[in-house]
Parts: C-alpha cells; structure tokens; sequence
C-alpha cells in the first residue's frame, strides 16, 4: 500500500489535517485503533476558538456547527461571592468562542473524509512506524487480521499523548518540558437545561469549578478533584452538593440538576516535546504537547497545528519547496509556548493549592481583582481565550 502522507490519529488533528491535505489534492490515509463509534461519542473538550471556527467554515465542514453551535460573547469569572463578566467580544473587536463538542467535530470530519472516498481504517492494531529518519517511511499495521505495510513520503504523529509515534522517536532527539498539577478535574454531562447563558469559571476555598455547556439541554460541568480521586468516591447527590457550594454567590443563584449521563476525571498536567519534528515524522496535537483545560485549548492547539502542516505539505507537493516543513516545530512551537503560559495562568489563579500559604491565597484573590478592574488584564485574558493567531 503506497499514499502521499500516512496520517496515525483519527482525532481533532488527524482528521483536519486528513481534510485539509484533500483539499489540496493530497492523498492521504488515516489509522485508527478505535472504533468509529468510540471515537465520535468519546466526551471531551467543548470550547472552539474563532480561529477553529473560522477554518472549518471555510473548509467547508462548518454547516452543522453554524447551526448547533453556540455562539458565546463573554464568560464569567466568580470569586469571593462576587460575579464578573469579561465581555470578549468588545475587548477584542468582535472576535468569540463557539460552544460546540469534540465529538461533534470528530463527526463533521469523519463524515467528511468518508466522503471523499480517501482511505480511513478504524480498529487497527500493532501501529508501528519505520523509515522516517530517511526517505522511504513505512508504517505498518493490521487491519481485519491482515498485516498491511503501508509506503508514504511523510507520516503525521496525531496519536494523541500515549500514542506510538513520539515514543518512537529517538529519546536523544527529543527534549520533554513537563509540570503535572497536584489535582485533577471531575467532569460531569447532566440532561439538564443550563443554568447559565455562559460559561462560570468559579474560584473557591474549597475548589476550582466550571459550568459549561454542550446544548440547550445538556450542561457541562467540572469540579477540581485530587489527583487520585475515584469516581466511586462521588454519587450524584455528593457531586451536586460540592457543585452549589462552589459557585455560591450572593445575592443569589441555583444550578439545575438534571439526569447525569457522564463521568470522568481528567488529570492535569503541562507538557511539550520539543522538536515537533524528525526526518518525515511530524507530532502534531496531544502527540506534542497537553494543556490543563482551564484554558479550553488543547483541541484548537491540535487544529492550529495541523493549519501549519498541511499548508507545508502543499508548498511541498505544489512547488517541491521544504522550506515551511523545515519550518514547521519552530513555527507551531512559537503559539504552542504562549497557549502553554495562558493555559498555566488560568490554572495557577483558579484552583486551590494545598501548598499554598496566606500570601499566596491573598495573592491569587490580587490577581483576580486585578483581572476584573483593568481592561488592559482583562483584554490580555480575551485575547488569548478567543486565540492567539498563527505567526507564520
Ligand atoms: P486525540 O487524543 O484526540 O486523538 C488521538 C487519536 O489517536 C485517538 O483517537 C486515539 O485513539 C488514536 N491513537 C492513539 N494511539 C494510536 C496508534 N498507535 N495508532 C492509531 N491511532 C492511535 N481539551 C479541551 O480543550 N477541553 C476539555 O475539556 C478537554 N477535556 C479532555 C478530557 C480528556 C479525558 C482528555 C484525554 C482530553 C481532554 N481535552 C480537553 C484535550 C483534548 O480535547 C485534546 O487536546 C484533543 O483531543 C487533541 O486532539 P488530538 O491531538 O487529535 O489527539
Ligand atoms: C468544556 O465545555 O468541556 C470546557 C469549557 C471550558 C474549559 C474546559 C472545558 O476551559
């Protein structure tokens, strides 16, 4: 079996790129190890930057979202009883987010790639990846209790975190940046309408909390757990309690409960490979770098990344140019850096930290009153939640 580019990864980065390279007459094929099914219903991010919004309307993959999506112009941030509204919207000339879930995504651009007849295999198995420090690539596979080799001029690594594609390059050749947090993130679908029009960031003694959403009649909630937490440990009526609790104002205002149809705890770290590349091996998404999600990023880093592979990939294909491939770790790297900074800061002036002594709680509650007094910290907040650009 022979393609152009061998894409590992059937997840935000993998079918992008998959897309963006048919666009441009690229022929690619993507592996997967799970199912389609699995893939499309898993419960993850929900928060879509203007700049991911953006990209799938114009490559045309936007309808669904234009119609499901929910279009948000600001959030709110809760601290010491008290509500704050950071209009993201006015503080960066009409740029906003676009509520709309990972899952749904993933269907747009799976339903997408099985339009264009291009190759997609779910359910592989014994990924593994040869070649790519020379000029033949090879990844091989089984697919339906059939071993297939599979030739291509580059491989893309969108295998996610515990993928096999940065494992397999040389340890030598990589440099690993990493902070893991000493909690976690419980999170919860409820069949419930929302209780808020945007999404509550809430700091509180007892623990960072978030309300989200995913449609008019599902809520998206977190709540910051310990890092070893058990979900066995939180029945429904514990989860709700602790949920009250947190985003408790004055002046009043209660959260709907509603029918919890998900559970899962997430845990929280920092983290960078650098290069993002070796020989014809590009990483791009969670296969590079993970973000906490207080900054609701990890998703649009991956599709950031794969804008900047896939326009590489064209120059090289139209005009055998390899110059923005050589390019192509210096130049997601810039952006990742930054989302990384944002993603920390969000996480370091929300959560409660055990470690934490008098001078550090007074200071977070600084930040947080600093943040909701001065357009000029709470535009530098918008501005990297609605997204940074891509400097080419
Ligand atoms: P992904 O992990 O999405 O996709 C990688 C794909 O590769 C997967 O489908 C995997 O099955 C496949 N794969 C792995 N190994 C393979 C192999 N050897 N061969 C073939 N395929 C292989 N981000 C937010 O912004 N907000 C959130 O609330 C949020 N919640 C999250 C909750 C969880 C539990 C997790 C794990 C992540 C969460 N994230 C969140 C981050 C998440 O959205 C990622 O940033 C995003 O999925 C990154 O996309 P990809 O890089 O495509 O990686
Ligand atoms: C979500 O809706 O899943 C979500 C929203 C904002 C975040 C993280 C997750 O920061």
């Amino acid at each position: 079996m022979r393609t152009q580019v061998g894409i590992i990864g059937a997840g935000p980065a993998g079918l992008m790129l998959a897309h963006l390279l048919a666009r441009e007459k690229i022929e690619s094929v993507v592996l997967e190890v799970r199912s389609r099914e699995y893939v499309q219903e898993r419960v993850r991010a929900g928060v879509l930057e203007q700049g991911t919004v953006d990209l799938m309307r114009a490559a045309g993959v936007g309808a669904r979202l234009a119609h499901e999506g929910l279009l948000h112009r600001g959030i709110e941030l809760r601290f010491a009883r008290g509500r704050h509204r950071i209009d993201l919207s006015e503080l960066t000339d009409g740029a906003a987010i676009t509520i709309y879930g990972q899952n749904e995504v993933i269907k747009d651009l799976t339903d997408a790639r099985v339009a264009t007849g291009q190759p997609i295999f779910f359910e592989c198995a014994t990924v593994s990846v040869h070649g790519f420090d020379a000029e033949q690539p090879t990844i091989r596979f089984a697919h339906g209790g059939t071993e297939h080799e599979l030739r291509c001029d580059y491989i893309a690594g969108c295998d996610g975190f515990h993928g096999v594609c940065r494992s397999s390059i040389p340890a030598s050749a990589l440099t690993l940046y990493e902070r893991v947090y000493p909690f976690a993130w419980l999170g919860i679908l409820a069949a419930v309408a929302p209780s808020s029009e945007e999404l509550i960031y809430s700091h509180h003694e007892r623990g960072f909390a978030l309300h989200s959403m995913r449609s008019p009649k599902l809520t998206r909630l977190y709540l910051q757990c310990a890092p070893d937490e058990k979900l066995e440990a939180w029945p429904d009526v514990r989860i709700w309690e602790e949920l009250d609790r947190r985003f408790e104002i004055d002046g009043g205002w209660s959260l709907k409960r509603g029918p919890i149809t998900h559970k899962g705890i997430t845990e929280m770290r920092s983290f960078v490979a650098e290069p993002m590349q070796y020989g014809r091996l590009f990483l791009a998404g969670d296969a590079a770098h993970i973000v906490p999600p207080t900054g609701a990023k990890g998703l649009n880093l991956a599709i950031a990344d794969v804008r900047v592979l896939a326009r590489a990939l064209a120059e090289y294909y139209r005009s055998g140019e390899r110059a923005m491939l050589e390019e192509y770790s210096r130049i997601c790297l810039r952006r990742v850096w930054k989302v990384q900074r944002f993603s920390w800061w969000m996480t370091a002036m929300l959560h409660r930290f055990d470690e934490h002594n008098a001078f550090d709680a007074r200071r977070q509650m600084a930040e947080l009153d600093y943040l909701t007094s001065s357009r000029a910290a709470a535009q530098s907040l918008a501005e990297n939640y609605v997204g940074l650009p891509i400097q080419w």
